[in-house]
């Protein structure tokens, strides 16, 4: 399997890079950016996909192939996801996900789209596309979130079928943790590949899906941060849009995308208004060393940017020029 740190490039052209010494008058206004930063700034036109990990790389393509055909984000980020959901070679998203101490895979998703729509199911188990439950939520139902047995009554009623989810390696991989009792996770390696991704259509519209199977032999019922809105995902249409990846009780407590938001509206950059979530969680949450949470936005403009705790978060972009992993930045 790929390190996370590869640099993996598929395309000659690259994403061209801007670095504007800027006055960001509206952000300095608020206190947030100093006069003199020099931020790095990532521009390119729309249609735009970005998403986490390296696994995000392949969930893109198919994102790109419904941009690039003028189709909108919201149909781009839910097929996009699909694809490491039924990968059980990624061991965190759906299909092949780690399951929780009690050996069930349950999985988390939600999705938003550019009309503050929004979807999500949560604690749900036997369905391998948790991302399209979601949307159906968001579509056909007065609700936003179903959780468990319900969010499987309504997935099946809408010919959804039961599927075993727990592949035989993340079975081993569970029976092995059972024995060990003393499991520690590793940072960036075992429990904190969810894919969140963000697209910017060729009419400007933007959406964003999130989908987990959550942290590796969690507690039986808890629920991360991926299909909690605001938290794993948030959209707004008129400035951006985040997602988030790594352990979610720390996004839950900051409301982390909806921030990076909000932190955008105030003027910031993208990458500028990740660091500044990353940053509050350090402020605010003292055992955050402990830890890796990346967040990863997208604005209106099509910039992108990202920041995280440890390093060794990436992410994937792609958009009309090429397909591209970058290595976020970190406080530590
Ligand atoms: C959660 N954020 O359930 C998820 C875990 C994860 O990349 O793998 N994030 O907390």
């Amino acid at each position: 399997m790929t390190s996370k740190r590869d640099f993996l490039k598929m395309s000659v052209l690259g994403t061209s890079l801007l670095s504007i010494t800027g006055l960001f008058s509206k952000a300095r206004a608020h206190g947030s950016v100093s006069e003199k930063s020099t931020v790095t700034m990532k521009s390119t036109a729309k249609p735009i996909v970005v998403s986490t990990w390296n696994h995000g790389l392949a969930a893109n393509q198919v994102a790109w192939h419904i941009l690039s055909k003028d189709g909108k984000a919201i149909d781009a980020v839910e097929q996009g996801v699909r694809v490491p959901e039924a990968d059980p070679s990624v061991m965190t998203v759906g299909y092949g996900g780690y399951p929780d101490r009690e050996g069930k895979v349950t999985l988390d998703a939600c999705i938003m789209d550019e009309n503050q729509n929004c979807g999500s199911v949560a604690f749900l188990q036997h369905i391998k596309h948790p991302i399209s439950v979601a949307r159906l939520v968001m579509d056909k139902t007065p609700h936003v979130m179903l959780v468990g047995e319900g969010a499987l009554e309504f997935a099946k009623s809408e010919g959804f079928k039961e599927e075993n989810l727990l592949t035989d390696k993340a079975k081993a991989a569970w029976q092995d943790w059972l024995k060990e009792s003393k499991y520690s996770p590793v940072i960036n390696v075992e429990n904190h590949d969810t894919i969140g991704m963000l697209a910017l259509d060729s009419n400007g519209d933007l959406s964003g899906a999130c989908t987990t199977s959550g942290a590796a032999f969690k507690m039986s019922g808890r629920v991360g941060d991926s299909p909690l809105i605001g938290a794993g995902l948030y959209v707004d249409n008129e400035i951006g849009a985040a997602t988030a990846t790594g352990m979610g009780e720390l996004m839950i407590k900051t409301v982390g995308c909806h921030l990076v938001v909000e932190m955008m509206r105030q003027g910031l950059s993208p990458e500028q208004a990740c660091k500044a979530a990353v940053e509050r969680i350090a402020k605010k949450l003292g055992d955050y060393k402990q830890f890796q949470v990346g967040f990863l936005a997208l604005n209106k403009a099509g910039e992108y940017g990202s920041y995280c705790i440890q390093s060794g978060f990436n992410y994937a972009v792609t958009n009309q020029s090429s397909a591209t992993m970058h290595d976020a930045k970190s406080i530590l």
